[in-house]
This record gives structure tokens, C-alpha cells and sequence, in this order.
């Protein structure tokens, strides 16, 4: 299959600047680029999909920047909604140095900044050489500015289009850039740029954004409980992402794995033709999770993430390490044991049980394991050896309530 009918058999493609792009992407050897801004240290599902594309179409013979706005997360490209709040250069540098790195690691591709040559430009400089080419109703034709003219948009954010567009000329300029790529609430930024290096080099280059990407009530697809998952495995643990993953739903599993996964159209056709047998095993879920996490993280994480999840379904924690531990149980409250104790009065000292009696009440009934195991004796005794590495004691009560006791 050649590029663009797979980009196309992935759903990767919403619009694109002319037809001729087709045969320029199957050809190869474009040089093109895909920026964020730095909104934060580290890219999340929301960047993967969109930036997998970039090596997409390295493998296939066209040569990736990418771009970190150094400038542009400065000024802050504007949201549908309302104005920005400024963040800090502070914070901006950090975001700046975190991503760079991070795309370096993930992508190993040239990584740009745009502060490097938007700093120096002078306001005289900028409204002479670039903003004489773009006229207002221009720009106020632009879906992301007209929506905000009701609540009012600063100049600054209305003037992140021309950032965007001088960027693109300046990397076709000097790198011989011809195609941007975005997801598509980028296609005005995107053709700002196009139009500005046709006005300038009487020069076409092109681009392509890809669908945003959701789930099947068309609710933005990569939150888990609205909180982002970070590509950073300090901040979202592959077991994290694990759980994030292998919850898909069966209805958009084929699309998921065009999308994020690098499998081939038979591999994926296969897959989703096995999953359809037997939904219950979640033949598609666990392939996207594979594919992903060891993308991003190596094989090795994977088969972590699985053996927590696997430990954490069956109850046998004394198969895990205790940095596995910690990570399987990261949202559970903890207790921390100075010293060894009676049972009943950890449960009680902990929060588990609300008086002895019903300490007494839960150990009698079977309601209580400890490391996997019930225990029915109200003399238990609760000690380093029972602690799994002599450090931790997971507490079950019931089906599903953990609390983790931790010694000193
Ligand atoms: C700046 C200067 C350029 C080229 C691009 C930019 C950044 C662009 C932008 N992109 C988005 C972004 O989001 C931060 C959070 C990531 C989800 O704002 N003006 O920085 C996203 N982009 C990736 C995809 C996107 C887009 O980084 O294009 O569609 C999300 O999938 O929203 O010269």
C-alpha cells in the first residue's frame, strides 16, 4: 500500500492543501515539520496521535522536524473558547527544555525551537515583512478567530496566525520545508502559512491535518477521568496507561489501532477479526495497550503493566516488587506501621474499621485479606515478616477496597 492510501486507510487524513499532495507523499523525500506549543513538560495522548504521523512519513522517506514553541507558547495559539492566561517564562523554558527532550527520546527527530529565530525579529520588522500580507478579514475569516469575537480575543492571540506562518516560511526557507502536518484544529494556522510562503516565494507547499481523534459518542479520545496521560512514565506509569487502554471500547477498536499502532492492514484485519469472536477477551485491547506502551516505553514496561494488573485482578500482590506495589496501588490510601501490631487494632489505627467491634465483625466474616490471603484470627499479628519485602502489607477489605500499610 502506498503512503497516502494508508494514511487514508487510517483515517489519518481530514483535509489537505491540493491533489497533487497525493503523489509528493508517495514519491517521499519531503522535508516537513509538526510543532506544540509548550503548554506543559511533557506530551500526552493528545500529542501521540498526531505526532506518530511524523514517523509515519519518515518511514516512508520523508525527512521530520519537530517544532517546539518557544515563541508561539509565549503569545498562546487561541483556544475556541476564551483568552489564554500567560504563563511564565519560566514555566515556558521548562516546558520548552521538557519536550525537546522528550521528543528527542521518543522520535529521535531534529527538533526545533521557533524562539530561536522569533526572538530577534523587531515589532517594525514584523509588521513590514510579515503582517503586510495579511489582510484583517483574512484572518477574521478564520474559524478559531470569528468564534471568539463574542467573547473578545487580545491582539496578542489574534495575532498568533502571522507566528505560525512565519515559522513555516522560515523552515521552508532554510530547511527547504514543503509540508506541515496537525491535527485539525490547526488548519487555519497551517494555511496562514502556505498562503504567507506563496505571497513571499510565489512558492506552493502543502499540508495535511488529521480528525481529531475520539471515542464513540465523539467525546475527545485520551483523558482518563479528565485527567491528561502523560508520555512521561513518571508521571503516568505504563500500568496507567495499561488500564487506559485495555477499557477502549470493543466499538472503536479497529480505529484505534490504525491510529496509534504501527501494525500492518493485515495484522490489524486479524485482530479485530479475533477480537469480534471473543469481545470478553480483549484481544484488541491488549494489542493497542502492547503496541503503545511499548512504543513509547520498551517491552519490558509492558509486561509490568500486565503483571500488576494481572496480580491486582487475582489478588496474588505477593508477586509483585514494591515498586510495583507502588505503582498498582498509587491512588490507594496508605497507613504508615512504626511498629508490629495486632490486627484488629491496624484496622482500626488505620481507618479500615471504624471501632474494634467492627474490626472484630470483618476479620470473623472473611472480609479481611491480607496480601492476598483471608485471615479469620483476631490475634493476627501484623509484622515485618507478614510485609511483603518486610516494607508492605496490602489490606483488602471486601471486593474491592485496598488500603496499603507501610512500615518505617
Ligand atoms: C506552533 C508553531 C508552529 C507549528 C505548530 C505550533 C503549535 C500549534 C499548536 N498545536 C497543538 C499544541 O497543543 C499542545 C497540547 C497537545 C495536545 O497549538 N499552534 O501545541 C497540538 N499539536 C499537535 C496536534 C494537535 C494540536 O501540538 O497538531 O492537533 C493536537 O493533536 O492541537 O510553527
Amino acid at each position: 500500500m502506498k503512503l497516502f492510501e494508508e494514511l487514508k486507510w487510517r483515517g489519518l487524513i481530514k483535509d489537505s492543501t491540493s491533489p497533487e499532495l497525493e503523489e509528493k507523499l508517495n514519491k517521499g523525500g519531503m522535508t516537513f515539520y509538526i510543532g506544540t506549543d509548550p503548554t506543559a513538560d511533557s506530551m500526552h495522548i493528545g500529542h501521540l496521535s498526531s505526532f506518530l504521523i511524523s514517523k509515519r512519513l519518515k518511514d516512508a522517506g520523508h525527512h521530520p522536524i519537530l517544532l517546539i514553541g518557544g515563541a508561539t507558547g509565549r503569545i498562546g495559539d487561541p483556544k475556541p473558547t476564551e483568552e489564554r492566561s500567560m504563563k511564565t517564562i519560566e514555566e515556558i523554558e521548562r516546558n520548552v527544555k521538557g519536550l525537546t527532550e522528550q521528543a528527542k527520546k521518543i522520535f529521535g527527530f531534529e527538533v526545533v525551537n521557533n524562539y530561536d529565530w522569533i526572538k530577534d525579529m523587531d515589532i517594525v520588522t514584523f509588521l513590514r515583512d510579515y503582517g503586510k500580507y495579511f489582510n484583517i478579514n483574512y484572518m477574521l475569516d478564520k474559524d478559531i478567530i470569528r468564534r471568539r469575537l463574542e467573547t473578545g480575543i487580545s491582539f496578542t492571540e489574534f495575532t498568533y496566525m502571522i507566528l505560525q506562518a512565519v515559522d513555516f516560511l522560515h523552515l521552508f526557507k532554510t530547511k527547504g520545508c514543503t509540508l506541515q502536518v496537525a491535527g485539525s484544529d490547526q488548519w487555519g494556522n497551517i494555511t496562514a502559512g502556505v498562503d504567507l510562503i506563496r505571497k513571499v516565494t510565489k512558492e506552493e507547499v502543502y499540508a495535511f491535518t488529521m480528525p481529531l481523534v475520539t471515542d464513540s459518542t465523539g467525546k475527545k479520545f485520551g483523558k482518563s477521568e479528565g485527567n491528561a496521560l502523560w508520555l512521561d512514565k513518571e508521571k503516568t506509569s505504563s500500568y496507567e496507561l495499561y488500564q487506559f487502554f485495555i477499557n477502549a471500547e470493543d466499538a472503536m477498536i479497529e480505529t484505534y489501532l490504525k491510529i496509534y499502532t504501527f501494525l500492518s492492514k493485515e495484522q490489524i484485519e486479524d485482530i479485530v477479526k479475533r477480537h469480534e469472536v471473543e469481545p470478553h477477551l480483549r484481544i484488541g485491547q491488549k494489542a493497542l495497550a502492547e503496541e503503545i506502551i511499548t512504543f513509547l516505553h520498551g517491552h519490558e514496561e509492558y509486561e509490568k503493566a500486565v503483571r500488576i494488573s494481572e496480580a491486582l485482578f487475582s489478588g496474588n500482590v505477593k508477586d509483585l516488587t514494591l515498586q510495583e506495589l507502588e505503582i498498582g496501588f498509587k491512588d490507594v490510601a496508605s497507613y504508615n506501621l512504626t511498629n508490629s501490631g495486632n490486627i484488629i487494632d491496624i484496622l482500626v489505627a488505620s481507618s479500615i474499621a471504624s471501632s474494634k467491634r467492627e474490626a472484630r465483625e470483618f476479620v470473623g466474616n472473611g472480609s479481611i485479606r491480607i496480601n492476598g490471603e483471608k485471615v479469620t484470627d483476631v490475634n493476627f499479628e501484623i509484622t515485618k515478616d507478614v510485609a511483603i519485602e518486610g516494607k508492605i502489607v496490602v489490606v483488602r477489605k471486601g471486593k474491592k477496597s485496598y488500603t496499603l500499610l507501610k512500615f518505617d
